[in-house]
């Protein structure tokens, strides 16, 4: 450990530790979860950690927020009702409040700390919540998926942390067959499936759990996040059964609208080419994903 720095120590990268220069330890708590910390790092702007990971830097959030929205919502038409797992800090909703066609949007959060920490020091990420479309539940989001309502949403996004802490449940199978049941045929859902370079035992294990629960198709994308554990991070992207969703060629472009909703500042990373290769993967992974 490097005085003055801050490193990314965990069993779920073993051997390696990405550290950021600390240039003042903003916010210190422990919540009935996790630890939750905020600070202001010297390149990346402020930087949200709980439990030791790092879940947003301002300079880079846009590449993850953007992604794990956009690649689901650009490719169906119409989303209207929208639910978000996780995701406290306010980025995804900030994101899925840029389509204009939808009507509501629920979200899950289980941690009500992280929820007022990002209100507090990363105002421009929960703006999210400042859109009135907007309802907040602060619960598990296991149990949430559970008691929904049998195909009421469009679209499920699963902000998720890694699957060790509070979030175990979410990778695991009965969590992916709830989120199929509350989804209309047709639905989408995108999650965050963690790193080709460090987890593919993880996503072997996703793969093959939503090939045999999402009957319509079952994709896995990636994008680079300089601050995630080996710089990329990927998604877990399927549709249910029902109306065909060829999520390589997104048929919902939010180019040309994106500024329609004039208090979100333009995008930043997303366009339609990133979206279609994010979905191009490096042969070792595409082996192993195809074969499940
Ligand atoms: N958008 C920032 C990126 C995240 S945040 C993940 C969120 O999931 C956290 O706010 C955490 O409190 C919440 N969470 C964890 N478990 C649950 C649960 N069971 N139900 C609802 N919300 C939950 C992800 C960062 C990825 C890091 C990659 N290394």
């Amino acid at each position: 450990v490097i005085p003055g720095w801050f490193s990314e120590i965990s069993p779920m990268w073993p051997g390696e530790a990405h550290s950021l220069k600390v240039e003042k330890i903003l916010f210190q708590g422990k919540s009935d979860y996790q630890d939750v910390m905020v600070f202001q790092s010297a390149t990346y702007g402020k930087v949200l950690v709980l439990d030791g990971v790092i879940q947003l830097t301002e300079r880079d959030e846009c590449a993850y927020q953007e992604m794990i929205t956009h690649l689901p919502l650009c490719s169906i038409p119409n989303p209207k009702k929208v639910l978000v797992i996780g995701g406290g800090d306010g980025g995804v909703l900030r994101e899925v409040a840029r389509h204009s066609s939808v009507e509501h949007i629920d979200i899950c959060e289980i941690d009500k700390m992280v929820v007022d920490v990002s209100k507090e020091y990363f105002p421009d990420v929960a703006v999210g919540y400042e859109d009135p479309r907007v309802t907040l539940h602060v619960g598990d989001g296991v149990a949430f998926l559970k008691a929904a309502q049998e195909g009421s949403y469009d679209a499920v996004i699963v902000d998720s942390s890694d699957p060790i802490g509070p979030a175990q449940e979410l990778f695991e199978k009965p969590f992916f067959e709830s989120v199929a049941k509350a989804l209309r045929p047709g639905g989408v859902m995108c999650t965050q499936a963690e790193s080709i370079w460090l987890h593919m035992h993880i996503i072997e294990n996703i793969v093959a759990n939503c090939r045999q629960i999402f009957k319509g198709s079952v994709n896995y994308a990636w994008t680079t996040v300089p601050t995630y554990p080996s710089g990329v991070i990927g998604f877990m992207v399927c549709s249910t059964e029902g109306p065909e969703v060829d999520f390589k060629n997104p048929i919902n472009p939010i180019d040309e609208k994106e500024n329609q909703n004039t208090s979100t500042p333009p995008l930043k990373f997303y366009n339609r080419e990133i979206h279609a290769a994010a979905f191009c993967l490096p042969s070792f992974a595409k082996k192993v994903i195809e074969s499940k």
